[in-house]
């Protein structure tokens, strides 16, 4: 049960961070308690915004003395519920809000190393700037990037587009400070590329969703920057098509930078959004693929080889003028942004399930998909990263959500998948957990989340069956 706040914690907040960062007035404290899609929400005692490691570690000693929760938030664009506090009906202990959103120092970055430091509240737009300053650029990108912070994109191991050529967030992250829910200041930020030496903090929290330690900077890893990119849509004409596009890009392109995949609804309804069509579009389309190559001279040439001699291939269309490709990237980037607008139209939250399945499991994990969305009587839009099997199953209008998950996440685990690709299990995904994680498993996690926070204060509901 949730009762006034003790009056003493916000002063002792007040202290440590400065009365301008202790936010307690209602509209104020609204657009921290609920999610970027309407969905999940629940009430704080208060925002607090600590402007140093030092601060958080004096914020967080601060909650534990007083048995309140913490839960960590700075761009707040998470999809699983897991960066706003827990609904008061729940039950769920009084907590703060802990925003990282002040904690945008950038480090020098060392081109010779290329790895740069930076701050937990840095977004990924501001981290590929200073990398691209430097003649660099960053492994990791996706459509959020104005707004997603790199504490979140480290803590839910963020995947996004490039994932098929430099891997998630966690294999950029060479050195890591965090918070431990006792105060203590951890990790390193050392970034040596070679440390065997017992537990390996990054490794640990990497993918931990605020529960084992609150990370307030990163060592990360830098690649170096491609000024060269070509950009093809492609409509196929089966699944299939499209898997066999993917094995022949893979074998034949060192400059292949990523593979998107939309549905044609994703591409429809993102086409309304936009107010144009795409510059290739056919009724025949099973799906459109969005294919990146990047390079330091210009591999147009070595992908028109590859399109012009893969089979499957209804129409394509291939750019490399950098207007022209921001228009088209925008069919695959904007898709979220089309949802969001559509499901206010609808008078519902959309309901997000982001799973990957084995790449030739993908055919059937749609037509799963597709009839618990029939069932249902929503609009199933679906869209994804084609390379990792990873599909964003968007249903607008669901009236039954927890009955598609059930049906979903279920055969998503039978075909050998996950329940959660990218974004993280939150409270969102936390009752089908155990689809994917057996008994021993989840004791063993419950188990190294209680001797790191006791008290279960660090972003307590999430990641928890
Ligand atoms: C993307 O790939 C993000 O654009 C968001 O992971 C996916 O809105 C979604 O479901
Ligand atoms: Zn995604």
């Amino acid at each position: 049960m949730q009762s006034a706040a003790p009056i003493d914690m916000i002063e002792e907040l007040t202290v440590a961070v400065g009365a301008a960062h202790v936010l307690v007035d209602d509209d104020v404290r609204a657009g921290y308690e609920v999610d970027w899609t309407g969905r999940y929400q629940g009430p704080c005692r208060a925002v607090v915004r600590p402007d140093s490691v030092e601060e958080v570690a004096a914020v967080i000693r601060i909650c534990a003395q007083h048995d309140v929760a913490v839960v960590p938030q700075a761009g707040n664009t998470g999809l699983v519920g897991g960066s706003v506090p827990r609904p008061a009906a729940s039950g769920a202990r009084a907590a703060i809000v802990l925003s990282l959103i002040r904690l945008t120092r950038l480090g020098a970055v060392d081109t010779a190393a290329m790895q740069v430091t930076v701050e937990a509240g840095v977004t990924f737009t501001t981290w590929r700037e200073q990398a691209r300053h430097a003649g660099l650029d960053t492994p990791v990108d996706f459509a959020a990037r104005d707004t997603a912070t790199i504490g979140g994109a480290i803590a839910t191991n963020a995947g996004g587009s490039r994932v098929l050529r430099f891997g998630t967030m966690r294999q950029q992250v060479v050195g890591i400070e965090a918070v431990t829910a006792e105060g203590a200041i951890v990790g390193s930020l050392g970034g040596l590329p070679k440390e065997t030496a017992g537990l390996h903090w990054p490794s640990l929290l990497a993918g931990s969703e605020g529960t084992l330690a609150v990370i307030t900077a990163a060592r990360l890893r830098l690649v170096p920057w491609f000024q060269h990119t070509t950009t093809a849509l492609v409509a196929v004409e089966s699944v299939a098509a499209g898997t066999r596009l993917l094995a022949t890009l893979r074998q034949s392109l060192t400059s292949l930078d990523a593979v998107e995949v939309i549905a044609p609804a994703a591409m429809r309804l993102v086409s309304e959004h936009l107010g144009r069509q795409p510059p290739v579009s056919s009724p025949e389309a099973v799906l459109y693929v969005i294919i990146d190559c990047a390079d330091h001279g210009d591999p147009s040439e070595q992908l028109l080889d590859v399109l012009s001699q893969a089979d499957g291939i209804i129409d394509s269309a291939v750019t490399t003028d950098a207007v022209q490709r921001e228009r088209l990237v925008a069919f695959r980037d904007r898709i979220t942004e089309a949802i969001a607008a559509a499901s206010t139209e609808a008078g519902v939250p959309t309901f997000k399930l982001d799973v990957a399945v084995p790449i030739d499991a993908l055919a059937q994990l749609i037509e799963v998909a597709q009839d618990a969305a029939d069932a249902d009587g929503c609009r199933l839009i679906p869209f994804g990263h084609l390379a990792e099997g990873n599909l964003h199953l968007n249903h607008i209008g669901a009236s039954h959500p927890e009955r598609i998950a059930d049906t979903v996440l279920a055969a998503v685990a039978s075909l050998g998948g996950t329940i959660s690709a990218e974004h993280g299990i939150g409270v969102a995904k936390a009752p089908w957990l155990h689809l994917i994680r057996n008994p021993a498993e989840l004791a063993a996690q419950a188990a190294i989340r209680a001797a790191l926070d006791p008290g279960g204060m660090l972003n307590p509901g999430v990641l928890q069956p």
